[in-house]
């Protein structure tokens, strides 16, 4: 997988975040942790390497925050975007630049696009149906409509893609569409886009992808999946107020017909803010055209960081774009296509799903408000869910804090500085001869740096850290079993020699950790009263540098501070209190109806329950309601008439096992004879019906 030796020069992306809301440790861990790890170590290794991100500012999740919070677009964004930029940076997030998508030059780069495929005849014009909510009097792009995933039938699935099972939808095939805006139910009313055919990139994008063999399989399972669907043409455009604009005219000037009040759909411009944001970064460093190197010369390796629920748009998506704007196209203004994708899994918190409209979730910035921010870098590297979900709790927190990074580097860092400044005069002895447990040692210290190395190339982060951690294991083991505090009595060469041999072990850790956890890494740079500074050391050889013999270290401090229970616990109990609070929220909202007066168990046996399978369902003439159901009693065949028509479509009831009421007398509702009732739950808004967990013979008694 590590490309680098063909490659001359890396290009790091991370998922452009929404600026509509402060950072939790969830975003952090996917697409920024690792990709800063990965990143801070290149530097280390001098590659030549640049690190860009931004804010995405544009699309529904902007406008519907907006509204929300009662502001305009721009506002939000420029609140929120300033907030999450200083997050990611007090977390030691470095970015060689981070810009937005509101930047004019991302305007221009993503119109460039567009008007690059338009011209060439690429993008297909075409009228069809698309949710609309008639009370709001708009189209209902993407998160603002709501329904059941076709799929999985998640409920809450959003109109661009359900979260649950990833599927990148269509709209129109969201199932009881509910609009975000009014909460009512949309209409379908046409309306034109331009759309990008991405069917006719498929076998293209079989191809390229069929030859990245060592992509991680949740990667490559999601497009294998997609392919087989096959790709269909999807909106590049789409009837917001808020985002880059359709071009009114194309670039020799001609007018481009039904632009108005279009713009370009969010994910089709925002995979370009890494070019644009490049762009920018070239101009910030004095060197305008510099970001060519890194966008359009084929010996670039592009990474993209991020989480999975990302993988189409940047290993379909943003390739077919790609490759749609370079086909035909002069060749010294082409693009390279992604590299690497190591797409995270979810963080999951205290066994729970992490939740930002419940509030359940750990907040950057309430964090570190409390705590350091190496900790944190440092649990969420030992947890990340590289190839499966994984889960935050507190506990593990403290336990690696105080276990790990106290207990083991911290302890091994103290006691053999300060022993040394108290017992050689506050320098670094001469050594001896070494011993072969010091021979050891040291050849250890090159293993660690080549295998710690070799993890973060394969961009496996859990295994890296661990192994750096290894190192300072070995080295407190080696501290121990040297006894220096017996031996400054009775051979005082030979604790020379262990301290001498520690000293280089703190050296090489503090460069080992400085991509995990760089703050301490600088720290202990300075006590170690090194020039420069850790982050500029060379990686690839640490082994071989030395702090001399009679070099002065600097003022010792201890590195990590241990967590006490109480402190844990009182995030465990805020944690708790948002779940409880929450659940009484809903409570007070579904305040329970009064229960009916009581009946002899008589009467209720009186009822006859039965199980039963629908044959035919279809819409009662006249009605917006009303669904005539055919069902199958095993003994007997029965036709029912039931509200079910705002709720489900005939379709999807077909083959579906229900409880029917059947011994009520027969009644005619809007002249269709009904021989029964079906067993539903809920309101006028959340009606569904009942359904056996598992099919079960028709005709049952159910009781
Ligand atoms: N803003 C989604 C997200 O924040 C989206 C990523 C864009 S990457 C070009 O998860
Ligand atoms: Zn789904």
């Amino acid at each position: 997988m590590s490309e680098s030796n063909n490659h001359k020069r890396i290009l790091v992306t991370s998922a452009l975040p929404y600026a509509n809301g402060p950072s939790h440790i969830g975003r952090l861990t996917g697409a920024y942790i690792p990709a800063d790890i990965y990143v801070r170590y290149q530097r280390l290794m001098k590659r030549d390497i640049v690190y860009i991100c931004g804010s995405d500012e544009h699309g529904v999740p902007i406008t519907i925050q907006a509204e929300k919070e009662g502001v305009k677009p721009q506002q939000l964004v420029d609140r929120y975007h300033a907030m999450i930029l200083d997050e990611f940076t007090r977390m030691g997030i470095s970015f060689d630049h981070y810009s937005r998508t509101s930047a004019p030059i991302h305007y221009e780069t993503a119109q460039d696009f567009f008007l690059e495929v338009y011209e060439k005849g690429i993008l297909k014009k075409k009228t069809q149906q698309q949710w609309y909510d008639e009370k709001a009097a708009m189209f209902l792009s993407d998160r603002y409509v709501e329904g059941t995933c076709p799929i999985c039938q998640n409920p809450e699935a959003r109109g661009d893609q359900c979260e649950k099972c990833g599927t990148y939808l269509d709209q129109m095939q969201l199932i009881n569409p509910k609009s975000k805006v009014t909460g009512t139910a949309p209409v379908a009313r046409e309306t034109t886009h331009w759309y990008l055919p991405l069917g006719d990139f498929q076998p293209a994008l079989e191809k390229w992808i069929g030859e990245k063999t060592h992509w991680k399989d949740n990667v490559l399972n999601y497009c294998k999946g997609w392919f087989q669907q096959k790709l269909e043409d999807r909106a590049y455009t789409r009837d917001l107020e808020w985002g880059v604009p359709v071009p009114k005219t194309d670039r020799k000037g001609n007018p481009i017909e039904g632009a108005e009040r279009k713009v370009i759909y969010v994910w089709f411009e925002a995979v370009l803010g890494y070019i644009s944001a490049t762009k920018e970064w070239a101009k910030k460093i004095g060197q305008a055209e510099r970001w060519r190197d890194y966008w359009q010369k084929e010996d670039t390796k592009l990474v993209h960081f991020i989480g999975k629920d990302n993988i189409v748009f940047h290993a379909i998506i943003f390739p077919a774009i790609t490759i749609a704007y370079n086909q035909n196209h002069r060749k010294d203004d082409t693009y390279v296509l992604v590299s690497e994708i190591p797409a995270c899994e979810f963080l999951n918190l205290e066994g729970a799903k992490l939740s930002t409209s419940r509030n359940y979730a750990v907040w950057v910035k309430d964090y570190l408000e409390k705590f350091p921010p190496d900790p944190l870098r440092y649990t969420l590297t030992s947890i990340l869910p590289e190839s499966k979900d994984s889960d935050f709790s507190w506990k593990d927190f403290q336990a690696k804090n105080n276990s790990e990074l106290a207990d083991i580097l911290g302890n091994f860092i103290n006691r053999s500085l300060t022993f040394t400044v108290k017992n050689f005069d506050n320098k670094v002895p001469a050594p001896g001869t070494f011993a072969q447990a010091d021979l050891d040692m040291l050849s250890e210290i090159k293993q660690a740096q080549k295998e710690t190395g070799e993890f973060i190339e394969h961009f496996r982060f859990r295994d890296a850290c661990k192994r750096f951690m290894d190192l300072a294991r070995a080295a407190n083991k080696y501290f121990n079993d040297s006894e220096p505090w017996k031996k400054i009595k009775t051979d005082r060469e030979q604790c020379a020699t262990t301290l001498y041999v520690s000293v280089q072990i703190v050296r090489a850790l503090a460069v080992v950790m400085l991509p995990f956890i760089p703050f301490t890494a600088e720290r202990v740079w300075r006590m170690l009263n090194l020039p420069g500074r850790a982050e500029d050391q060379d990686w690839s050889k640490i082994a071989e540098s030395t702090v001399e013999s009679g070099h002065s270290l600097g003022n010792i401090e201890i590195v990590f501070t241990k967590i006490d229970d109480d402190v844990i616990q009182k995030e465990v109990d805020l944690l708790n209190a948002t779940i409880e609070k929450k659940a009484a929220e809903t409570a007070a909202a579904t305040k329970a109806e009064p229960v009916k007066p009581a009946i002899p168990v008589d009467d209720f046996m009186k009822i006859d329950l039965r199980s039963a399978t629908v044959l035919h369902a279809e819409k009662i003439k006249g009605s917006s309601k009303l669904l005539r159901l055919e069902l199958d009693l095993g003994y007997e065949k029965r036709q029912v008439v039931s509200g079910l028509a705002k709720f489900y479509k005939p379709d999807e009831l077909i083959g579906k096992q229900i409880i029917l009421v059947a011994n009520l007398k027969p009644a005619v509702i809007y002249g269709v004879e009904s021989n029964g009732m079906v067993l539903t739950a809920g309101n006028d808004e959340t009606l569904k019906l009942l359904m056996p967990e598992r099919n079960i013979p028709n005709g049952l008694r159910v009781s």
